[in-house]
Formats: C-alpha cells, structure tokens, sequence
C-alpha cells in the first residue's frame, strides 16, 4: 500500500511530503525518491490512548512517495517508482496565480499527460493483440481485447479511466498495466494564505473526486513550532485540525482501508486492513501465523466500548464482547483480541 504525489514541478509536492511524514526529502542527498510513512489522524485511537495509556502507541499509518526528479528523465522516474502506487495525490499550484482559468489549466496539464499514458499503453496492447489469432488469445487476453475499446474511446475522449466505474473482475484483468488514471486521486490545491480565495469548483472535478485546500507554506511553518506553540497558533488562527491532517485522513479513505485497534497497557494500536476483510485476514495484518491458527476473535464496536464505560470489562458484562468465528466481517474501528492456536 502506497501513495504517490505527483504535479507540476514547483507545485509544492516536497513541502506537503515533508509535512505530513516528517521525512526531509533535501537532506535525501538528491534521491530521485523519497518514502515516508505519515500516521493517519483519528480521535478514536486517541481516546483509547487516552483510556488504555499505554507505555506503547502505534497509530495507523500510510505510506507517501514523492518524486524529485526533474528534466528528461522525470518521466521513467516517475513511472518506476508510482507505478505501483495504490492512489495519487494530484499537487496543483494554486498560489502563485490566483486566477481560476490558470489554476485549472496547470491541473488539465498533468492530467492530460497521465491519460496520454494511459492512451499510449492501451494503443500497443490492442495493436498486439489484434495481431495474434483470436483462438490464440488466453482468457485474460480475451477479456482484456474486449475491453481495451472501450477504455482507448474513453481516454481520446480525454476522461480519466476511474471515471468508468469498472467491475472489480475488471479491474483486476487489467492490473497489469498499472494505469495512471484508474488509480484513486486525490486533489491537494495548494494555495497562498487566503486559502478561501481559491475556488475548487474552477477546476471542474467529476462529482465524487476528493479535493482540499492547503496552504502547504503556512503548514510547514506551524509545523516547524514547538508543539505547545503550535496550538496557541492554530487557536489564535480559529484552527482545531492543520489541513494536511485531512490530506492524509482523505488519501487513507480512497484506498478502500480500515482499521481495527488492539488495546492494552503494553500497545494500543491500529491495524491496517481492506474494507472486508474477515477476521483471519485481520489477525494475518499482525502476524502471518494468526491467519493459519485463528480460533475465534473476541470483539466489541467502538462505540459500544465507550457506551460502557470504556473498559473490556463493561463491555463484557453488558455481552457486548462477541465471540466471532472465521467468517465475521470486521467493521471500521472494531476493537479485536484474537484466540488462536500456533
Ligand atoms: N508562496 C508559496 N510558495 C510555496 C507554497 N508551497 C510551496 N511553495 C514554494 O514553492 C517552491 C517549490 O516547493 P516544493 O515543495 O519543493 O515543490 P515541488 O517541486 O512540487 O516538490 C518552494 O520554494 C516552496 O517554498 C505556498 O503555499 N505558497
Ligand atoms: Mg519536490
């Protein structure tokens, strides 16, 4: 799991990068990459923390890429090291020009670019499987010679290929190719200090693209302040959460991830896990060996562990602890303690 930042150079892509993961990417010593791993925010764990006080506290986390090739050779950078990214978070330069017309034009200008990738990808494949003998092609060959059409007509049209709502069996037929435009993104707009003076809507997103606002410059500043500091700031300023919180909140939603917590005095910790994963899919995130010996999973809902007085123990005497076997769906924020047998 992986998320690439990608945009125009001098968008300000390091600037969020190094704010959200804390990773300085120019002491990198000219790295075409740097990763880096930023804690998803979320009050639910920090109220178990604030419960369970913990001698450990492991938040859940999601990784960023960020690119500082330049020149010629960005492009194979870039392609090597995102194409493999699960989502993109798309940069755009919304501060040093204000007008809407321009802000719009340097975000098509990527854009544009990837679905030429895409386009370009689709165009040899078809050229090659046009070439081979329909009784030669293997099922997937045949499925993807039944789709390519329809994607190369949707890309000349100059949409990107998440807007056609593919099947999951289709999507999985043409992983493969690591399309751009099929990944998830999301817009970062990154602004000059009157964020409110930039209007998303002038950059004509389809309805249901994520898309915040940041002045990434400011950001960084408040973030290079002592931490006590930083709250009288974000206070005086009338902020209760920076904006790249929501940057890194928004990016962790689009991959179709969840979290489940395991709790205690040693650890409190989120887990990391696909939207519908089973339970011994869940237990497999904190050990292998889980998966194979699961028994049973002893669960309670979040908000039914504060309901109770936040501890196991009402939760257990209001039978609100279930016993779940292998076939449970784990839900968002379920805190779990697995029985197993290795
Ligand atoms: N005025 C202004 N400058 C910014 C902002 N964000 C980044 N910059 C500047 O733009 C330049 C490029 O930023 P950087 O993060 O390195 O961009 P990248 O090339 O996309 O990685 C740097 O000089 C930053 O200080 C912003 O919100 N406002
Ligand atoms: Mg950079």
């Amino acid at each position: 799991m992986e998320i690439g930042i990608v945009g125009l150079p001098q968008s300000g892509k390091s600037t969020l990068f190094e704010i959200m993961t804390g990773v300085r990417g120019r002491d990198a010593h000219g790295e075409a990459c740097v990763r880096g791993q930023a804690s998803v925010p979320d009050e639910r764990f920090d109220r178990l923390v604030e419960i369970f006080r913990p001698v450990k506290v492991t938040p859940a986390s999601v990784p960023f890429v960020d690119i500082n090739a330049a020149g010629e050779k960005a492009w194979n950078t870039i392609r090597q090291n995102l194409s493999g990214a699960d989502g993109l978070v798309h940069v755009v330069d919304g501060f040093s020009a204000t007008a809407s017309g321009e802000i719009a034009g340097r975000y098509r200008k990527l854009a544009d670019e990837l679905i030429l990738a895409d386009l370009l990808i689709v165009e040899n494949r078809l050229e090659r499987l046009d070439r081979t003998p329909a009784k030669a092609l293997r099922p997937r060959e045949a499925l993807q010679r039944d789709l390519l059409p329809g994607l190369k007509a949707h890309l000349e049209a100059g949409r990107p290929l998440r807007e056609m709502n593919l099947a999951d069996e289709q999507v999985l037929a043409l992983r493969s190719f690591s399309f751009w435009t099929i990944k998830p993104e999301l817009v970062v707009i990154n602004t000059g200090e009157d964020v409110a003076a930039v209007e998303p809507a002038a950059l004509a997103l389809p309805a249901g693209q994520p898309r915040i606002r940041i002045c990434a410059r400011l950001e960084a500043e408040i973030a290079a302040l002592p931490a006590d500091e930083r709250q009288d700031y974000l206070a005086a300023m009338g902020i209760t959460a920076p904006a790249f919180t929501q940057v890194i909140r928004t990016a962790f939603a689009m991959l179709a991830r969840q979290v489940y917590f395991t709790v205690g005095e040693d650890e409190v910790r989120a887990w990391v896990i696909p939207v519908g994963a089973k339970a011994p899919q869940a237990a497999a995130a904190i050990h292998q060996d889980f998966e194979r010996g699961f028994i049973k999973a002893e669960v309670v809902g979040y908000d039914e562990f504060l309901a109770h007085g936040g501890t196991l123990a009402g939760a257990k005497a209001a039978g609100r602890l279930r016993l779940e076997g292998k076939d449970y769906v784990v839900r968002d924020g379920d805190i779990i303690s697995f029985r197993f047998n290795v």
